[in-house]
C-alpha cells in the first residue's frame, strides 16, 4: 500500500497509525489534552466535551499542563512499545494555546525525541504557526476544512475571535477560509504532510465537500478524512438541539468514495477523544490518569 510512495514520505508515514492504514495495525497515538482555549465557533461543537476538530464527543478531557503532559507521555510510551505518535487535538484548538502546545512540543522534542509529534487544528491560526511548527520538525499536521464557500462557512461557523475581535457569518468564515487554505499552501511548499479532516453535515456541506477534496488535492495535502457528524442533541451541540441530523453510514461512504477519484482518502479514523491513548479505536486514557502516572514514580 505504500509502495507506491517516494522514499522520504514512506518514511514519515510508515510508522503513523492515522497517515497509513497499515500502520493503524501495529502502532499507537496518543493525544495530551493541554489545549483548553478556541478561538472561534463550530455548530457541531461542544466546549464541554472534546473539539470535534478531531475528537468524539464524550467526556471532558482532563487538562494538563505541559509539565504534566510529558511525564504523562514518558509513563505512556514506557507502557506501550507500539507507541509512535504524540498528537495534540484539544480539547480546544491547539494553536489558540500556542505557549502550552508548543511547551509541551518543545520538551517532548528534547526529551523524547523518537516520538513524532503531530498537531490537529481548525486553522485559524495556522499561517503564524507554520515557522515554529517546522522549527520543532513536526511533520503531521490535520487542517479541520470544512468549506471553502464562505456562504456555506457561514451556516457552519457563527463565530470567530480574530485581532481581539469577535466576528459573525459570512465574513467570519471568509477569513477562517483564507487562514486555512493559506496555512495548508505554506505547510505543503515546508514538506510538512498535511492531513485534511472534514465533518460531513448533510444539507450544509455534503455537496461541498467533493469540490472541498479537490481543492485540498491540488494544493498537495497528503490526505482527505472526511468524518460524520455526531449529532446527538444529548451532546448539547447547536446542530443537536436544532435536530441537524448525522448522516448514515452508506451516505458517509458514498461520498469518500466519490472524493476517493480525486484523492487519498482515510476510512480508518475512529475519531479520537483530545485524551486518547493506545491503538486506534482503542481507549487506555482510563490507566493513565494523572494520579495514576503520580503513583507509579
Ligand atoms: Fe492524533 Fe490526529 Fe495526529 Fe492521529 S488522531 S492528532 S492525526 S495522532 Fe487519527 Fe484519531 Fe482520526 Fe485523528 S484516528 S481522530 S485522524
Ligand atoms: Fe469546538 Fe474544535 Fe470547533 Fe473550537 S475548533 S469550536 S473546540 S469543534
Amino acid at each position: 500500500q505504500l509502495s507506491h510512495l517516494p522514499e522520504n514520505i514512506r518514511a514519515k508515514v510508515q510508522n503513523h497509525p492515522c497517515y497509513s492504514e497499515e500502520a493503524h495495525h501495529y502502532f499507537a497515538r496518543m493525544h495530551v489534552a493541554v489545549a483548553p482555549a478556541c478561538n472561534i465557533q463550530c455548530h457541531y461543537c461542544n466546549r464541554k466535551y472534546d473539539c470535534a476538530n478531531e475528537s468524539r464527543p464524550g467526556v471532558v478531557s482532563e487538562v494538563l499542563t505541559p509539565e504534566q503532559a510529558v511525564k504523562k507521555v514518558k509513563a505512556v510510551a514506557a507502557a506501550i512499545p507500539q507507541m509512535s505518535v504524540l498528537g495534540i487535538a484539544g480539547p480546544g484548538d491547539p494553536l489558540a494555546n500556542p505557549k502550552r502546545t508548543f511547551d509541551t512540543f518543545r520538551m517532548l522534542s528534547e526529551q523524547a525525541p523518537d516520538i513524532k509529534l503531530c498537531v490537529s487544528t481548525n486553522g485559524l491560526a495556522l499561517p503564524e504557526c507554520v515557522e515554529e511548527l517546522a522549527k520543532h520538525n513536526i511533520d503531521h499536521v490535520t487542517i479541520t476544512i470544512n468549506c471553502v464557500d464562505p456562504e456555506i462557512g457561514a451556516k457552519i461557523y457563527p463565530w470567530i475571535y480574530w485581532n481581539n475581535k469577535r466576528i459573525r457569518g459570512v465574513k467570519a468564515a471568509k477569513i477562517l477560509i483564507e487562514q486555512q487554505q493559506k496555512g495548508l499552501e505554506m505547510l505543503v511548499a515546508r514538506g510538512i504532510l498535511v492531513k485534511v479532516n472534514s465533518v460531513m453535515i448533510p444539507g450544509v456541506n455534503d455537496e461541498h465537500l467533493k469540490e472541498v477534496s479537490k481543492i485540498v488535492k491540488a494544493k498537495g495535502a497528503f490526505l482527505h478524512n472526511v468524518m460524520p457528524l455526531i449529532a446527538e442533541p444529548e451532546h448539547g451541540t447547536f446542530y443537536g438541539v436544532m435536530g441537524q441530523r448525522s448522516p448514515e453510514p452508506e451516505e458517509l461512504q458514498d461520498l469518500q468514495d466519490a472524493c476517493a477519484g480525486d484523492m487519498n482518502m482515510m476510512r480508518h479514523c475512529r475519531q479520537c477523544r483530545a485524551d486518547a491513548v493506545g491503538m486506534l479505536g482503542e481507549d487506555r486514557g482510563d490507566e493513565f490518569t494523572l494520579d495514576k502516572i503520580e503513583s507509579m514514580e
